[in-house]
């Protein structure tokens, strides 16, 4: 085959071909060490010698003719393969995305957070204390001797006679003072499980408390007022009132507990409210003296206040919740209502 004749057989098949693989195939059958144009070279020897010059010539330039035309070829492909890998991968993203369901808060642990971010504002610590409690916090170092009558309104679950299910978040309270330098304000709020044995539409086996306590010098029960006064307005609204009611906690004297206008009338009497306009919130007090003393404070010179709030409570009157129970059976039909999705 001469020159031409390999020229026109090389178009003729780079022109079939489609792929990257099918060019390296032909680059190799004309460009290679043996390939055809090499075997043109070696027919110079039987070219006369004043045509060796021209057709050495002749055959450099198909060379260079197949070579810069097999780039050419491979810059297309390689940009036709780039351009249909794009096309393949690109993302469409106004396709509608997968539907994960996330979680939501339950109400009760969202009422946890509402009320400590009141009181965190007002500078108060987060305190903890342990669920399984020893009686001499539950109850002794509360002002309630092993046979003081008003244990019987907090039976519980005992582990041993002195060890039991703790029956309120007061326990908190003493082993906050005792382990104070005694020196310095106590401001703290304690959000947690108790136990009690009872049962009813109102009242779990399980439920939750969130305990507040102030100890400092000149603290009065105008203090503890106007403290739940504004947290109730932040948690419940601004044109909410509260009132106090006597009542008897042996860990304060006085005691009172505490109610808030009705979140459903605003206090004019509805079913929520049972007519009254009130709604029966928590208990609260000044710290008794004997247990100022008992944690280590003397009384003639430190006071202070508490509080216990019964949130389980609190959230059956906000969401009109029938039985206190649904709040812990977690079941799905009732934890959904509270979905902000
Ligand atoms: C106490 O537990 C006191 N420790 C509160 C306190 C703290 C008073 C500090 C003074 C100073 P009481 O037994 O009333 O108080 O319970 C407080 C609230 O817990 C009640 O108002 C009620 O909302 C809630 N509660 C009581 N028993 C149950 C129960 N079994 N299930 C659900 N909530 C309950």
């Amino acid at each position: 085959m001469n020159i031409e004749e390999i020229k026109e057989e090389y178009l003729s098949e780079i022109e079939k071909a489609n792929s990257l693989d099918e060019v390296n195939e032909i680059k190799n059958k004309y460009l290679s060490k043996k390939g055809k144009v090499s075997e043109l070279m070696g027919k110079m020897k039987d070219i006369v010698a004043d045509k060796k010059a021209s057709y050495g010539q002749a055959v450099n330039t198909l060379k260079t003719f197949i070579s810069d035309h097999l780039d050419s070829i491979k810059d297309n492909l390689e940009t036709k393969a780039l351009n249909e890998k794009l096309e393949r991968e690109t993302i469409d993203v106004t396709m509608p995305g997968k539907n994960y369901s996330a979680a939501t808060k339950h109400p009760l642990n969202k009422l946890v957070d509402d009320i400590s971010e009141v009181f965190v504002g007002l500078g108060y610590k987060v305190a903890e204390g342990p669920e399984v409690e020893k009686d001499l916090y539950n109850f002794e170092m509360l002002n309630l001797p092993k046979d003081h009558p008003a244990r019987d309104m907090q039976d519980t679950f005992y582990v041993d006679v002195n060890t039991l299910l703790r029956t309120h978040t007061s326990p908190v309270q003493a082993r906050t003072m005792e382990a104070s330098s005694k020196d310095e304000p106590i401001r703290i709020i304690c959000p947690g499980k108790v136990f009690r044995k009872d049962d009813d539409a109102t009242h779990s086996h399980q439920f939750m408390q969130m305990e507040g306590l102030v100890i400092g010098k000149n603290v009065t029960m105008s203090d503890l007022k106007g403290t739940l006064d504004y947290f109730m307005k932040q948690v419940f609204g601004q044109d909410k009132t509260i009132r106090f009611r006597s009542s008897y906690f042996p860990f304060t004297e006085p005691s009172v507990e505490v109610d808030v206008s009705c979140t459903s009338c605003g206090g004019k009497g509805c079913n929520l409210c049972k007519g009254s306009g009130w709604m029966e919130i928590l208990g609260a007090g000044m710290v008794h003296p004997n247990v100022l003393r008992m944690s280590g404070f003397d009384p003639e010179v430190y006071q202070g206040f508490a509080f216990g709030i019964g949130l389980d409570r609190i959230i059956m009157l906000q969401y009109g919740i029938d039985d206190i129970k649904r709040i812990y059976t977690n079941d799905l039909r009732f934890l959904n209502q509270f979905r902000r999705d």
